[in-house]
């Protein structure tokens, strides 16, 4: 084993109140396995203990409240059952001496009837249906039209948030992400290509970054700005995102949460989710400099790439999301320059634990 590393990537850092013993973050993955009552399955304690060498690992998007679900089978954090559930996960990450947070995600418009409260409909900044589809127990569906959100409903959509994160810290994380990317709630009122809606939550960049202000500012006032972090996508077309100028959009944001002060992180995916880092032009450093806190980056990175950010100073952690399936022990591959192994598509959503916690590690020779 190496003793001594002096490769940044594995070097100690600290995100707001959490202490990261290596800068390679294993970013959320939607893996649609929480069958039961949306309560995380019992095989999530061996998947993420498996995984806990990560520096941090950012848990699965799971959803706030019951009209925040999407996608058949994603995790909430609404339920005594599902505090339970995830507190099996964050003791077994502790106990392997990793670090947990947890995504707290609501979908907005990316979801279909099916997976709502009987009688509901997916609910959205604005009644415009997405050109999406989502994963239901039909397999892919075209999203549901939706309702746009009352002015009234607002408040209590944050408090949601609020109960969420002092849920999600009640189940043992380390804090949590709020998910304002990928074409998700959050992300709908800030674009103009999903808000067009004619209140203080609508119209101006000021105005479509509100909700995402109110929201951290709510979270981070329950648990803590050292424990929330939030990730963004300024430029990802996953999910029907379109914003006509997304440059001083996310300058804006990142702006109002430096105003916040002290949060633990923000997180950014470049370019397309999971596809081309270079989709639309846009300026990283730009954002970045609109934030004094830490700066994790990610998409498509390897050890190189990752290295090379960290030691340019553009970044304080980096993230791999599809490099964890298939490699649970990615940091010490990482670290060996071992081959990755890819991950079965097959097994990606849903089923059990096949193609789940069945990716051996390398054995601790190999490579060595
Ligand atoms: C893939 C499948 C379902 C959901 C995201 C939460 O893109 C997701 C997601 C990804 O942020």
């Amino acid at each position: 084993m190496n003793q001594t590393d002096d490769n940044i990537l594995f070097s100690p850092t600290r995100l707001g109140d959490i202490d990261l013993g290596n800068r390679v973050v294993m970013a959320p993955l939607t893996r649609d396995r929480a069958i039961e009552g949306r309560v995380p399955t019992p095989l999530a304690i061996d998947y993420y203990r498996q995984r806990a060498s990560a520096g941090l690992i950012i848990a699965e998007a799971t959803q706030i409240n019951p009209l925040g679900q999407g996608y058949l089978d994603t995790p909430g954090i609404y339920s005594e059952a599902q505090v339970t559930g995830w507190k099996a996960i964050t003791e077994a990450v502790h106990a392997a001496g990793g670090k947990i947070v947890l995504q707290l995600w609501h979908v907005g418009r990316i979801s279909h009837v099916s997976l709502l409260p009987e009688g509901q409909v997916p609910v959205a900044p604005s009644a415009l249906r997405a050109k999406a589809q989502t994963f239901t127990a039909n397999g892919m569906e075209d999203v549901s039209e939706p309702r746009a959100l009352r002015l009234d409903e607002i408040p209590g959509l944050i408090a949601d948030y609020r109960i969420a994160a002092r849920n999600a810290i009640g189940a043992g994380f380390d804090g949590v992400e709020v998910h304002a990317a990928n074409g998700y709630l959050i992300d709908q009122f800030m674009r103009d290509g999903s808000n067009q809606r004619t209140d203080e939550y609508g119209g101006n960049i000021e105005a479509r970054t509100r909700l995402l202000a109110e929201v951290v500012q709510a979270v981070a006032g329950e648990i803590g700005a050292g424990r929330t972090g939030v990730r963004l996508s300024p430029v990802t077309p996953v999910n029907d995102a379109h914003d006509s100028n997304p440059q001083p959009l996310f300058e804006r944001a990142v702006e109002r949460l430096e105003a916040i002060g002290g949060l633990a992180f923000v997180h950014v995916i470049e370019g397309a989710t999971g596809g081309p880092r270079d989709n639309i032009a846009f300026d990283y450093a730009a954002l970045k400099a609109k934030f004094s806190g830490p700066w994790i980056v990610n998409n498509g990175y390897d050890k190189a790439m990752a290295v090379a950010a960290l030691e340019a100073g553009k970044a304080d952690a980096v993230a791999f999301g599809r490099p964890f399936i298939a490699n649970p022990d990615l940091v010490e591959r990482l670290r060996r320059d071992a081959p990755l192994a890819d991950f079965n598509q097959q097994t990606l959503y849903g089923g059990g634990a096949e193609g789940y916690i069945d990716y051996p590690a390398l054995p601790e020779t190999a490579n060595a």
